[in-house]
């Protein structure tokens, strides 16, 4: 009895609607990630979000396929008997072939099922398996790649996985399957090769060459459609993994990128042109008062007050009520993801604040994983000093109370210089003391094992910020991702988000980039470029990015100094709002949230898959292009609390007079009604243009 499963997207906030009636029929789908109950990246978090959306349109039918690591099976997955017979009994059929096959469901959002295959245990296969490559596809693979070997280990077993499904099923089924990433890819162009019954989409989260040609000294964007590709990829050492991409994305019924600049880039190095852009979403989380990401700013932001008060002591000159954390967190690819000129542009910022006497203390944080052998001494004292202090003020303040509280029973109020003892002031003193210290303050948190030749290390000594009293400017390298139970800065990546005032990634490349979403969904701005698939999407989606705190770097048609200098002026700029501006742009940037939710979001998913069943079953399924599948029908406009003037409106971050400044008791229920309204608007600006045309350009030359 074909099940009639469909969804329907409704308004978010004035997202434009957007209903489908697509009748699923049988169909079942596979989602087939390396990253699937494993994390190693981005695709990881892009699976795992997406997870309860899909989950509610496929439901029963839904099973996504990774590999089984044991360590991530024990903590994230309930392992249970399978509950489609099918699917059972192909499981079982390759367990009695001499492969290990986990069914579960993955205890996380939606609670997909899973299957789990145990590539090392069928590595026995691998020369069968690579011979059998060679001979169908002529795609060799060295022995010494682990990475690719294990890309071949994991196509085959998916295509068996398939095979065996399709084979096992009673009536003609209707497979969908979709492949993420290269090191899934092999999967797909064996169900092509093998005809199976099986809609397959390929979807590319950034290209191999790309990533390799940017991290180089390359102009990659102005050589786009010029590089030699197969020699490109055979000098670097990974053409066997290129030719697995490139087959992939070329076998696929339907290819999917995340973002229009990964589409041009995948035209150009894959040869085939995406046939619709799936950008990421987040599962937004929505309070129930609407202020309480703004009381949970105010939280993490005295937890990240606390780790500065220990890690400058002896050096807190500066007033912690006047200091704004900016940071940049992710990969540790430097020029890639703009390390680079965020350095530079700090050094430039901190010149800027001296100047001009500027009362306000930046520090910027780098939250990039190196290679390290743990924390160092000097970073950890600054904590125990800290504390020491707090417990000195805690007994004072206890033999203080305990006199006053005596003195009152009595009817007296108390002799104020009789309150502190002898032994009090000497607990101080020597509290006070401990305080002394003969360095600077450290850039880095960890002893790092490549320190001399550390590119960020590298290039702080040469620019000169060393965290003396005189700059305004501190910096911070913590070359490990965060934890809640580091000794020495104890919040989870989330609640440091939210204590500081701006993210910032200056990436070169940077195919989505979920580190400003994520700023984004928790109300706090962010800087982005334009050669990054989110920046231009929110440039796309936003009449003005900047006036809600999306700043969007030039990167695209600048050269590096020139982006550095406006990087340093969107810095600067932002140094001189007010607390209230801070609030106000906080506020506008969180409103931008249901843009970055996989609910609205989510619709460029289901039209590929739609898309891919009808290629693939055309007297089944049929599809019908939806408007909104060039991902550029809506469009924010300005908030309406930005002055229209063009003379006023040169700003649009907000501004306040001086009396204003610093009062963060304002009418922030009017403000946002004010922009709420205006959001409800009809909405304009449907571009017909094709989802590639913003894109046909000269690119300023990057590398310097
Ligand atoms: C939130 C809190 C306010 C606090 C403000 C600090 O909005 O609700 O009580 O004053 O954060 O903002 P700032 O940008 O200075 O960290
Ligand atoms: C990739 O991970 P990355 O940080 O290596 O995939 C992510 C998910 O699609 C994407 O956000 C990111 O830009 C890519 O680079």
């Amino acid at each position: 009895m074909p099940l009639a499963r469909s969804l329907s997207i409704t308004s978010l906030s004035g997202l434009e609607e957007w209903d489908e009636e697509f009748d699923l029929e049988d169909a079942v789908l596979f989602e087939i990630a390396w990253e699937v109950a494993n994390k190693v990246g981005g695709i990881y978090t892009v699976i795992q979000t997406k997870a309860r959306l899909t989950a509610e349109e496929w439901g029963e039918n839904y099973f996504l396929v990774g590999p089984y690591v044991e360590s991530n099976v024990r903590t994230q997955v309930e392992l249970i008997e399978p509950t489609n017979p099918a699917l059972k009994r192909a499981i079982d059929k390759m367990n009695s072939s001499g492969c290990k096959v986990y069914f579960g469901r993955w205890l996380i959002e939606g609670s997909p099922y899973v299957v789990l295959i145990d590539v090392a245990f069928t590595a026995w296969n691998l020369d069968k398996w690579k011979k059998e490559l060679w001979d169908n596809f002529s795609i060799g693979v060295p022995w010494f790649d682990r990475e690719a070997n294990d890309a071949v280990l994991f196509g085959f077993l998916t295509a068996w996985l398939l095979g065996e499904y399709a084979a096992q099923c009673e009536e003609p089924p209707h497979i969908l399957a979709h492949f993420h990433e290269w090191l899934a890819g092999l999967g797909l162009a064996l169900c092509r090769q093998r005809q199976l019954p099986v809609a397959t989409i390929f979807t590319t989260h950034a290209t191999l060459l790309g990533r390799y040609l940017c991290a180089g000294s390359v102009d990659f964007y102005n050589n786009l459609a010029d590089f030699n590709v197969d020699k490109e990829a055979g000098d670097r050492q990974i053409y066997h993994r290129y030719c697995l991409e490139r087959t992939a994305a070329r076998c696929a019924h339907v290819f999917t990128t995340v973002s229009q600049i990964t589409a041009v880039e995948a035209e150009h190095l894959l040869k085939r042109k995406p046939d619709i852009i799936t950008p990421n979403g987040l599962n937004v989380k929505k309070f129930s008062a609407m202020h309480e990401f703004q009381n949970l700013h105010a939280q993490s932001k005295n937890r990240i007050q606390e780790f500065i008060r220990g890690h400058f002591y002896g050096h807190l000159d500066f007033n912690l009520d006047k200091c704004l954390f900016l940071f940049i967190a992710g990969r540790y690819e430097f020029s890639n993801k703009g390390a680079d000129i965020f350095l530079e542009a700090l050094a430039r910022l901190n010149y800027l604040l001296r100047v001009n006497h500027s009362d306000v203390t930046v520090v910027a944080f780098f939250i990039m994983p190196a290679r390290t052998n743990n924390f160092n001494v000097e970073t950890l004292k600054g904590q125990a000093v800290r504390k020491q202090l707090w417990d000195t003020a805690q007994t004072v303040k206890e033999r203080f109370g305990k006199k006053l509280y005596e003195s009152l029973l009595v009817g007296q109020l108390p002799d104020v210089s009789k309150m502190l003892s002898k032994d009090d002031f000497t607990m101080m003193k020597r509290a006070i003391f401990a305080t002394q210290r003969q360095c600077q303050p450290p850039i880095c948190t960890h002893n790092m094992l490549e320190d001399s030749n550390d590119p960020i290390l590298t290039c702080i000594r040469r620019i000169g910020l060393f965290n003396s009293s005189a700059d305004r400017v501190k910096v911070i390298f913590h070359p490990e991702f965060l934890s809640s139970t580091s000794p020495l800065l104890p919040m989870d990546y989330e609640e440091f988000v939210r204590g500081c005032h701006l993210g910032v990634f200056p990436s070169y490349y940077e195919p989505w980039g979920y580190t400003p979403a994520e700023c984004t969904v928790m109300g706090i701005p962010s800087i982005s470029t334009n050669l990054s698939g989110f920046g231009c999407f929110m440039e796309e989606h936003i009449a003005d990015p900047s006036a809600y705190g999306i700043y969007i770097l030039d990167r695209r048609y600048r050269g590096v100094d020139e982006s550095c200098n406006q990087l340093t002026s969107y810095l600067f700029q932002f140094c001189q709002q007010s607390r209230r501006a801070r609030i106000i742009q906080r506020n506008r940037t969180e409103r931008l949230s249901d843009l970055l939710d996989w609910r609205y979001l989510g619709r460029y998913y289901i039209s590929a898959r739609h898309m891919a069943l009808a290629k693939a079953f055309p007297d089944t399924y049929f599809y019908q292009p939806h408007d909104s599948d060039t991902a550029q029908g809506f469009r924010y406009p300005r908030p309406a609390s930005v002055p229209p003037s063009p003379s006023l409106s040169r700003h649009s971050s907000p501004r306040q007079s001086e009396a204003e400044e610093d009062d963060d008791r304002y009418d922030e229920d009017a403000e946002a009604e004010k922009d709420r309204l205006n959001i409800r608007q009809p909405l304009t600006l449907p571009s017909k243009k094709g989802p590639m045309s913003s894109l046909q350009c000269v690119i300023h030359p990057a590398a310097g």
